[in-house]
C-alpha cells in the first residue's frame, strides 16, 4: 500500500482548528481508495516565535525536506507582526522549495450564495495563477533616516525572465485543459519598468499558445470586471501582490473565504508542494471552533491530486460538493449554525457515498 509522508503545519487562530478537520477527511478518503498517509506535525506558529524568537527552528526548512507534501493552516496571530510570521515561516518554504506557483481555484458551488445578485453556481469557475517567488515580495530595499523627519522607506519590486516566463507558462498550460483563456493582470500605465517587463514577457509566452485566447487588463478594471463580470475569466495569471489581492476578491465573490484553497506547487517536483486555505488565522472568531473548513479540506484535495491520487481527490471535491448543495451542515459564514468538526464529520461521512462514482 503507497504511503505519504505528510508535514503538518497548523499554525495559529483557525488553523489549529480547521487543520484537523483536513485531516480527517483525507484520511476517509486514504481508507476508501487504499493508501495511506502519515502524519507529522510540527508546532511552528506565532506562540513558537514568543517562546524561542523564531516562527521555525534554523534548520526548519531541512527538517520538511524529505517529505511528500506539506498541509498548512494559517500563519500570522496579534502579538507578532505579520511580516515577522509570514518571513519566518510561510515565504521562506515557499521559497526554499521554488513553489512558484500558488493555483487558486474560485468556484461558485451548488447551494452558495455569492453576493453578486443573480449569479448561480457553475456561472463563475476560473483559477488564479499567482506567481509565488518574487514579484513585490521582495527583500530588497531597506529604510533610512529612521526616526527623523527625513525618514524613508524602499521596497523594490523583482521580475526576473525566468520567474514571468515560468508562471505564464504554467497558466498557459493550465488553460489549454480548461476553456484556453488566459486573462494577464497588469498595471503598465503607472508603474513603468516591472509592469511593461511583465507585459512584454505575457505576449512572448501568449504566442507560443496561439490557441489559447490571451488578453490583459490592468489591476484596477480587472477588479472591477471580478464584480461585474466574473463569468468572463478562466485563468487570471498574476504578480505575487495581485494575485494575492485578487483571490481574495474572488474567495468573496464565491460567497466566503472559508471556500477557498489554494496549492504552492513546485511543478517540477524536486521539491515537497504546500497545500493551505486562502484565508489567514482570523483572530476575530479563533477559539469559538465555528471556522469553516471546507478551503482547509479542499487544499487538501489539491494535495491529493498532486500525490497522483486523483480518484480519492475527486471524492474529497464531491464529498465537499454534496455537503454544500443540500446546506446541512454549515457553518455561519455561508449562512449557517454548525461547527468546525460538524462540517468536518458530514464531508468525511461522504466520501464512501461518492467514492463509487468518481
Ligand atoms: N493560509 C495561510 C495564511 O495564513 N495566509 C495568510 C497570509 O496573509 N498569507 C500571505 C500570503 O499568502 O502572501
Amino acid at each position: 500500500m503507497k504511503n505519504y509522508k505528510i508535514a503538518v503545519i497548523e499554525g495559529d487562530g483557525i488553523g489549529r482548528e480547521v487543520v484537523p478537520e483536513g485531516i480527517r477527511v483525507l484520511e476517509a478518503a486514504a481508507r476508501r481508495f487504499d493508501f495511506s498517509l502519515s502524519w507529522q506535525h510540527f508546532n511552528w506558529s506565532c506562540e513558537t516565535y514568543l517562546s524561542t524568537g523564531r516562527m521555525m527552528p534554523e534548520d526548519g526548512l531541512e527538517q520538511l525536506r524529505p517529505f511528500d507534501a506539506i498541509f498548512l493552516g494559517a500563519v500570522g496571530y496579534p502579538g507578532v507582526p505579520d511580516h515577522t510570521s509570514l518571513w519566518g515561516l510561510l515565504i521562506p518554504i515557499r521559497r526554499a522549495f521554488k513553489q512558484y506557483v500558488n493555483l487558486r481555484p474560485i468556484r461558485l458551488l451548488e447551494g452558495i450564495k455569492s453576493p453578486l445578485s443573480d449569479r448561480k453556481a457553475g456561472e463563475i469557475d476560473f483559477c488564479i495563477v499567482r506567481e509565488n517567488n518574487e514579484g513585490e515580495y521582495s527583500e530588497v530595499g531597506g529604510r533610512l533616516h529612521r526616526n527623523t523627519d527625513l525618514e524613508m522607506a524602499i521596497q523594490e519590486t523583482v521580475f526576473t525572465r525566468q520567474g514571468c516566463d515560468r508562471i505564464m507558462t504554467y497558466a498557459f498550460e493550465l488553460a489549454q485543459a480548461r476553456k484556453s483563456h488566459v486573462t494577464s493582470a497588469t498595471k503598465s500605465n503607472g508603474i513603468v519598468f516591472t509592469m511593461p517587463f511583465w507585459d512584454e514577457r505575457f505576449s512572448a509566452i501568449s504566442k507560443k499558445y496561439p490557441l489559447v485566447k490571451a488578453d490583459q487588463y490592468h489591476i484596477d478594471i480587472l477588479s472591477a470586471h471580478f464584480v461585474s463580470h466574473p463569468d468572463r475569466f478562466d485563468v487570471v495569471v498574476g504578480s505575487n501582490l495581485f494575485g494575492d489581492i485578487l483571490s481574495d476578491l474572488g474567495a468573496a465573490v464565491v460567497g466566503s473565504m472559508g471556500l477557498a484553497p489554494s496549492a504552492n506547487l513546485n511543478p517540477e517536483r524536486e521539491f515537497p508542494s504546500m497545500f493551505e486555505p486562502v484565508h489567514g488565522s482570523a483572530p476575530d472568531i479563533a477559539g469559538k471552533k465555528i471556522a469553516n473548513p471546507v478551503a482547509q479540506i479542499w487544499s487538501g484535495a489539491m494535495m491529493l491530486d498532486h500525490l497522483g491520487e486523483k480518484k480519492a481527490a475527486r471524492a474529497v471535491e464531491e464529498a465537499i460538493f454534496r455537503v454544500l448543495a443540500r446546506r446541512d451542515p454549515l457553518t455561519p459564514d455561508i449562512g449557517g449554525k454548525a461547527g468546525t468538526e460538524d462540517m468536518g464529520k458530514a464531508i468525511a461521512a461522504e466520501i464512501s457515498a461518492v467514492a463509487a462514482k468518481v
